[in-house]
């Protein structure tokens, strides 16, 4: 008889953005008329920029003559894209040899996936809140067990609060995998180099990884900030860093990432190389390549003209990001984030629930924005707003919640 895997009906809940979208569309439907603004996913929504367009028609027009068609590639990526994404970390004096990067379709799928190369009795430790991929795949794989008050039995829950600024100290017990996140999606923190090196020294001290996710490192514009965790010595031994073209460079739907697995990664029960030899084994098994007309995409975002084209994008959505901050502020909502990071993450007026806040700003200012319960139980009482977005749905967004939400101050 076959069995299924029970482990997924350990989940608490539904996937969070497919809840999100189910509740908007029920809102919708009951609410034919209203304009409703979307400042939940974080989804970008600019068109792409001109030497983009120009890599992905390259990449076309290559299909179209014998001499330059390709079929399959390497699962790993293609050489050209592996050289150009490790040279951009030369940008952050880090120096990486092409065949530790690993070039995917995006970082939900690396992230979700990274954890099938670690044993099952790996303990697991993620930021709380956390970007809901880090806990789930856990929770599927079989590392936890049943969910108690917002939390999963056997995984270590690092709290981030306005009093640790939303970033945590490393754990107070030994842990093997800890899920990192900087800029922090949903609470829009980054740490700074020597929060990071109070991770990287805890993962050399107990022999454990950190999986690094930095989808918004190139929102960061404050130099003292750490874009990458190779910035921080000592970290090659101990921390895998994933990372996508999906926010920088307008991927989302397009679909490219990557991931770094550097050949000095050790564990208890493995020595240097072993890391990136599984993963390739893993990627080569479970994954075809990105596309290959996709690829060439990619090397334009990280031509100098690419790159230059796309800061003005991320500038824009972190145009929005004030005018949503200063707008919340200016009715009293306490907000953090939206500096370096494109995430508002603000504290729910008159306590009420995360839940019960997404209810109240879509029906009084027809604003849809994400629960933070959602992304772990410490998010209770919190609410992310999401800063892509076109300029003048942000306007509007602003100006129903300033002059619709009912506020007590
Ligand atoms: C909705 C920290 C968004 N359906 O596009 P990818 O796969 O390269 O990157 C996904 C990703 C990876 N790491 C972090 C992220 O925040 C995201 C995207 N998160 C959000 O609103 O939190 C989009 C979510 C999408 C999803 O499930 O990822």
């Amino acid at each position: 008889m076959v069995k299924i895997n029970t482990n997924y009906d350990k989940l608490a809940a539904g996937y969070l953005f497919p809840e999100i979208a189910k509740r908007t569309k029920a809102f919708l439907e009951a609410n034919p008329n209203a304009e409703v603004m979307k400042l939940g996913i974080g989804n970008t929504t600019e068109p792409l920029t001109k030497s983009t367009l120009d890599g992905l028609s390259k990449g076309v027009e290559k299909l179209s003559t014998v001499e330059e068609y390709s079929g399959y590639g390497d699962e790993q990526g293609n050489t050209a894209l592996r050289e150009a994404i490790a040279k951009k970390y030369s940008n952050y004096k880090v120096a990486l040899d092409s065949n530790e990067v690993f070039v995917s379709d995006g970082a939900k799928p690396d992230s979700a996936n990274i954890q099938s190369i670690f044993s099952k009795d790996n303990i697991i430790a993620v930021q709380d809140p956390a970007y809901p991929v880090y806990v789930d795949t856990n929770v599927i794989a079989g590392r936890t067990g049943e969910s108690k008050d917002g939390q999963y039995e056997g995984l270590v829950y690092m709290s981030c609060t306005e009093e640790n600024c939303f970033f945590p100290s490393p754990p107070k017990e030994k842990v093997d995998l800890i899920y990192l996140c900087s800029p922090n999606n949903p609470t829009g923190a980054v740490a700074t180099k020597e929060q990071l090196k109070a991770f990287v020294d805890y993962a050399r001290e107990n022999k454990a990884i950190i999986i690094f996710d930095s989808a918004y490192s190139e929102f960061i514009t404050d130099e003292s900030l750490p874009r990458s965790i190779y910035e921080i010595e000592g970290a090659k031994e101990c921390a895998i860093e994933i990372n996508s073209f999906s926010k920088s460079a307008g991927f989302t739907g397009v679909r490219l990432g990557w991931t770094i697995v550097p050949k000095a990664l050790v564990t208890e029960d493995s020595d240097a190389g072993k890391i990136n030899a599984l993963w390739n084994r893993r990627q080569t098994t479970f994954f075809n390549g990105a596309s290959n007309i996709v690829q060439e995409g990619g090397l334009a975002v990280l031509s100098e003209q690419g790159q230059a084209e796309n800061k003005e994008v991320i500038n824009y959505y972190m145009d929005n990001a004030k005018i949503i901050k200063e707008g919340l502020e200016a009715i009293g909502v306490k907000c953090f984030g939206g500096v370096n990071a494109p995430y508002i993450w603000m504290k729910t007026p008159n306590n009420l629930s995360s839940w019960d806040f997404f209810d109240k700003l879509l029906n009084e200012c027809h604003v849809v924005g994400t629960p933070g319960s959602g992304f772990g139980p410490a998010g209770e009482g919190y609410f992310r707003l999401s800063a892509f977005g076109h300029r003048e749905n942000i306007l509007k967004a602003v100006e129903e919640i300033k002059s619709k939400l009912k506020v007590e101050q």
